[in-house]
């Protein structure tokens, strides 16, 4: 584009105010319905809305209605009384609206619960009313919001409308985002700018913004959201940080969102001026109390607390010779009252020489049936640390008197942080659909959970996750929080319609490539169930020779254990054992050479090079051939993107070609450094491979800082 032209259409945007295509949007963009005989379909089903009520709920289901068909029909809907004859879409809940209260949808409604929703097509030729219409019904005032998102979701995937039959509810309680955001600012593990949260400007400043968050969340069915890291300061129980708590959650609370603070142990010595936080001292207990009190008084639908004790140097009741359910219980106590809770994480490892994997289970199991009943157990979906691939963590097939909470996470850590294009939802639907086996069949992960955590990937930057299909991962998350059983694909096409066009020469491509991205990011970076192999610290680029973190159980070497006679960790009975806290059918499988799947090979064996794979290649061989089927398949996406320019708009195409091309190099990066490096154990050549010879040496990639 020429520069003046440039200018012109720069101009011409400024002008008509058109916006920049620059993400915020998310997947709430309603650009109008372009298939014109879509738009005459909509236009004629929709012509006026009611919404009832008047509760903020029920304002931010009617804002978000005139808003979404505004933008979707190109024409104002009137908005007309609730109960008036006529409206076409009619929202709300039986106690509100006389209307939906008369239509008989109880049958439906009582399925639908507190937080679900019936969206159903009424009337019509055949019906009483000569006309038909649609009705958006909840229990609640937010099942109708929830109700309301969907509804939308419809148009903006270009659903028909015509026949409307539909009853939701979510599946898990507890539906809800860990910020790992610090009070000064900062996001421990966040690639997408500062924190969302101006600690400075609250509570005087509530930004607009919030809003824009609550509404993404409400629009997946995210109902919590824990504000400050595991990591956390003790800081944020004071006084001053309740105010601004409370601040950030009168913006929330409208969307079904409560808000929850990670609470520092040690809060009562650094903050309360006692001499101990020991969980069974009468000061201390007293102490937590009060502080709940204090919390309720300004927060009245205050979610609980999150915690990391005893975790990383995280303070927690084992320094005083107490346990995780001595913690909790003390915590569940003060919060029980006013009908909080507590989720206490179960990702704990200490360098004891016992196999790091093994740690969480050897601690939690014991206190099964301990916990009082408003404590909850947050497990990382693997025993190790958000890896590409780990198996599912044991510890779901063992505590069936614990209400659990699997911990998710959306920021991309270990995954090549917002730069590469890894679609996660493969990966959770992988731990959802994992069957503990501990009753023969089942039951699956998704059966054991009380509610999904994600740790979250937003921030500051105008698209909210550092980049646009990182925030795909975000929508997963929370559609799957909201329904486990929902298949990778659904979500991805969704996403994707919702996010940039219903066009399926777009779609259909660039859903295939989201769905492979995951396995390809395994392929160049872990593969074979190799894991924990990356740079130090920050966790960005390949650092298998990794060997002199403070902790051996941080190391890589520790995780891959390559040496001249082959590599893998043996987690057999031979080795660790962990397999032993799995039940009997994945004891098996996981445990013999013949049976374990090919993607948790390493993870469970240490393997002789010359070992014969499925392919018929060795190790050595297959394990190269791993590290370049990534390269390719990143190559593979490149072309794939290239051939859609022009098919959406020029701003986010770009950003995504541009991150592509890194992570084409990145990819290569990973594969030249470790196939170099490992084949110092191996000595054995690398087979030609369409990657080529590495194109530096091992100490060139050792020396990247
Ligand atoms: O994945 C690791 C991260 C830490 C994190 C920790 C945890 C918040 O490297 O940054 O700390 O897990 O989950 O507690």
């Amino acid at each position: 584009m020429s520069a003046r032209l440039a200018l012109a259409l720069g101009l011409l945007l400024w002008a008509t105010g058109a916006r920049a295509e620059d993400g915020y949007e998310l997947w709430l963009r309603y650009p109008q319905v372009s298939d014109a005989a879509r738009l005459a379909q909509y236009r004629a089903a929709v012509t006026s809305i009611s919404v009832a009520g008047d509760s903020p709920t029920a304002r931010a289901a009617r804002d978000e209605l005139t808003r979404g068909l505004r933008g979707l029909l190109g024409t104002d809907v009137p908005v007309v009384r609730d109960g008036t004859r006529g409206a076409l879409v009619i929202a709300g809940t039986p106690s509100n609206s006389p209307a939906i209260a008369a239509l008989g949808l109880r049958a439906g409604l009582s399925r639908a619960g507190a937080e679900g929703y019936v969206i159903r097509t009424i009337g019509g030729p055949k019906g009483p009313q000569t006309r038909s219409a649609i009705v958006i019904a909840g229990n609640s005032d937010i099942g109708v919001l929830y109700g309301t998102f969907a509804f939308l979701r419809l148009l903006q995937t270009r659903q028909p409308i015509d026949a409307l039959d539909i009853v939701e509810w979510p599946r898990l309680r507890h539906r809800i985002l860990d910020h790992w955001d610090n009070l000064d600012g900062t996001v421990e593990r966040g690639y997408a700018g500062s924190s969302l949260w101006n600690w400075d400007a609250l509570p005087g400043v509530k930004a607009p913004r919030y809003t824009d968050y609550a509404r993404a969340n409400a629009s997946l069915g995210i109902n919590g959201t824990v504000l400050n890291n595991v990591n956390a300061k003790a800081a944020s129980l004071t006084p001053e940080y309740i105010r601004k708590t409370a601040a950030l959650a009168e913006v929330f609370r409208p969307y079904g969102i409560r808000v929850y603070l990670s609470a520092r142990f040690s809060a009562p010595i650094e903050i309360g001026g006692l001499k101990t936080a020991d969980p069974l001292a009468p000061e201390v207990r007293a102490w937590w109390a009060r502080k709940a009190d204090e919390i309720y008084a300004a927060i009245p639908d205050f979610g609980g607390f999150l915690v990391k004790a005893n975790s990383e140097g995280q303070p927690g009741p084992q320094d005083y010779k107490r346990t995780h359910a001595d913690g909790a219980n003390m915590l569940a106590e003060a919060l029980a009252a006013h009908g909080g809770i507590v989720m206490w994480r179960a990702f704990v490892y200490a360098d004891q020489g016992e196999d790091r994997a093994k740690q969480a289970y050897g601690e939690f199991t014991p206190l099964d049936g301990t916990f009082r009943p408003n404590v909850l157990l947050q497990i990382k979906n693997g025993p190790i640390d958000f890896q590409p691939r780990e198996p599912f963590s044991p510890l779901f097939g063992a505590m069936p008197q614990t209400p659990l909470v699997l911990e998710l996470q959306i920021t991309k850590e270990y995954l090549g942080f917002a730069t590469h294009l890894v679609y996660v939802a493969p990966l959770y639907e992988e731990v959802l659909a994992a069957d503990t086996h501990v009753r023969g069949t089942g039951p699956t992960v998704r059966e054991v959970l009380r509610g999904a955590a994600g740790v979250a990937n937003t921030g500051t930057s105008r698209n909210w996750c550092g980049a646009v299909f990182a925030c795909a991962n975000w929508h997963a998350f929370g559609r799957l929080a909201w329904n486990p059983s929902l298949p990778s694909s659904a979500l991805a096409d969704e996403w994707l319609r919702m996010t940039f066009t219903n066009d399926p020469a777009f779609v259909e491509p660039v859903k295939a490539m989201m769905l492979t991205s995951r396995q390809t990011a395994v392929d160049y970076m872990t593969p074979l169930g190799l894991t924990h192999l990356m740079a130090r610290g920050h966790h960005y680029g390949p650092g298998p020779w990794v060997n002199d973190a403070g902790r051996a159980d941080q190391n890589s070497v520790y995780f891959h254990r390559a040496d001249a006679a082959g590599i893998g960790f043996d987690r057999t009975a031979t080795g660790s054992n962990a397999v032993a806290q799995y039940a009997g059918p994945w004891r098996e499988t996981f445990g013999r050479l013949d049976r374990v799947p090919e993607d948790y090979l390493l993870w469970f064996h240490h393997v002789p090079w010359d070992h014969r794979m499925a392919s018929g290649r060795t190790l050595w061989n297959e394990l190269t051939s791993r590290y370049c089927r990534g390269v390719e398949a990143v190559r593979g996406m490149r072309a794939t993107w290239s051939s859609l320019a022009g098919k959406i708009d020029p701003e986010r195409y770009e950003e995504t070609r541009a991150f592509l091309g890194t992570q084409e190099q990145e990819a290569r990066w990973w594969r030249d450094a470790s196939v170099l490096y490992f084949q110092t154990f191996s000595k054995q050549p690398i087979a030609p491979d369409a990657c080529g010879p590495p194109e530096r040496t091992l100490e060139y990639y050792r020396s990247i800082k």
